[in-house]
């Protein structure tokens, strides 16, 4: 793990760029002004002592931070129950995802669980059928580790075109965390794996009984059985008391309010049919078996609703990278639409499968711009454009879109969705 903000010795050029930023005085500074009350009036928080510490015990944000909520698209799905809701990409800093923000997917609501009365089940092709209490999940060894989750549908409303005028929806269907839990192989080592099992059936205790298949050998390497995130026991949206982590993987593998797991010689084709994923190609031809994230990054501010408001001058385009394969190497932003790239600075830990925050210093001319990022993955797999994923894949497919976005900035700073050709 490197903190390639820290790790990089400055070199020359970014030397003088800074040089240059220092010699026009301050970088976004204003002189002190006598007549502006924000510096002279007495405000009431300096006046009146506040909330003692029994206040709140348990915090929330500031309420001029209010408008920072997950939020659902109406026209998207028939009802709420079978929906799903989205991050507010653009507000957030840094990679980790707040609890309370973290968008959700469900396929018929939230499950509220009373955690003594679950039980996570494992059984088909092992040595012992077994069965473990919440408390006998908590004596296994435990790891942490921080992982992305995104949905396969995640900028599928985008396919055939720009749609959807905020990040929030067209990449909202992802968050990060911190997970505490039990790697899956030390439960399934617990139960003795048979020879000639490959797949392992997991499923959720919700109504829908939501339930998916996953290669063994992906079981045996890095999937946990988590029952905290960030810190304290999953949230009941992120399948409280157990959901399935997948690092890497599409997030409908990630069961939720997980009970039971049954190894079998081959996946559950059927029973899953009816809610698969699937990537329907040009020809006709679709796409079954598509695990892995693809390499994916974007601008989260400026965005469409987070605007450019204080003029021309130095700005700070921010945005995210992540890929289901690996770290993430390097992220370029391009103010032209894709004609010119400059390398941006990537920021904070740089971790397997987990989103990596990258940053562009710059100064705004206040002329348009078509703002895009482009990331490189560990394997050296580059983020394509929306037109080479169409070439590949058609016109019809919705799922694992991880195409370059453009957003269009004018000169009064506000940004729109765009294509450029
Ligand atoms: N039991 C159960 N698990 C589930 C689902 C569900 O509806 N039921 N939805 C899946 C889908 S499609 C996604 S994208 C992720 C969403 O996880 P989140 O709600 O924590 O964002 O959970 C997956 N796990
Ligand atoms: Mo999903």
């Amino acid at each position: 793990m490197t903190d390639r903000d820290d790790s990089r010795p400055p070199s020359r050029r970014a030397f003088l760029k800074g040089a240059a930023v220092a010699g026009s005085a301050t970088l976004a500074g204003r002189p002190v002004r006598a007549d502006d009350p924000a510096i002279t009036a007495l405000q009431p928080w300096m006046i009146a002592r506040g909330e003692g510490v029994d206040a709140r015990p348990y915090g929330l944000p500031s309420p001029h931070e209010s408008h920072v909520i997950k939020r659902n698209i109406e026209w998207l799905t028939a009802d709420a129950i079978s929906s799903v809701n989205f991050t507010p990409l653009a507000a957030l800093n840094g990679t980790i995802t707040p609890n309370g923000l973290c968008f959700e997917r469900h396929h018929a609501g939230i499950a509220e669980i009373d955690p003594a009365a679950h039980r996570l089940m494992i059984h088909g092709l092992v040595e012992r059928p077994l069965v473990f209490t919440m408390a006998d999940i908590l004596r296994f060894p435990r790891r942490d580790r921080i992982h992305f989750l995104e949905c396969a549908a995640n900028s599928g409303m985008e396919w055939k075109g720009a749609q959807m005028n905020a990040v929030q929806f067209t990449h909202g269907m992802i968050h990060n965390v911190m997970y505490t839990g039990v790697p899956l192989r030390l439960l399934l080592e617990e139960a003795g794996v048979r020879p000639g099992a490959k797949w392992v059936l997991a499923e959720g205790a919700d109504a829908v009984k939501m339930a998916r298949s996953i290669p063994l050998e992906k079981a045996l390497d890095d999937c946990l059985v988590a029952f905290a995130m960030n810190g304290e026991r999953l949230r009941e949206e992120q399948g409280y008391p157990l959901r399935l982590v997948v690092p890497g993987f599409e997030g409908s593998m990630w069961v939720k309010w997980l009970r039971r797991l049954e190894l079998g010689d081959r996946p559950w084709h059927l029973r899953e049919e009816a809610s698969r994923y699937t990537d329907l190609l040009g020809d006709g031809r679709a796409r079954r078996f598509t695990f892995e994230m693809d390499a994916k990054s974007v601008i989260t501010s400026p965005a469409p609703e987070a605007p450019i408001t204080h003029g021309p001058g130095p700005m700070v385009i921010t945005g995210l990278a992540w890929s289901g394969r690996g770290r993430i190497a390097r992220v370029d932003v391009s103010l032209d639409g894709g004609v010119n790239w400059h390398p941006a600075r990537l920021s904070g830990p740089s971790l397997d499968k987990a989103l990596h925050r990258f940053h562009f210093d710059f100064r705004w001319n206040g002329k348009p711009l078509l703002l895009q990022s482009r990331c490189i993955d560990s394997t050296g797999y580059v983020q394509p454009t929306k037109d080479a994923l169409r070439a590949l894949r058609g016109l019809n497919s919705v799922y694992h879109n991880n195409g370059i976005q453009t957003w269009e900035v004018n000169e009064a700073g506000e940004v729109t969705n765009v294509e450029v050709g």
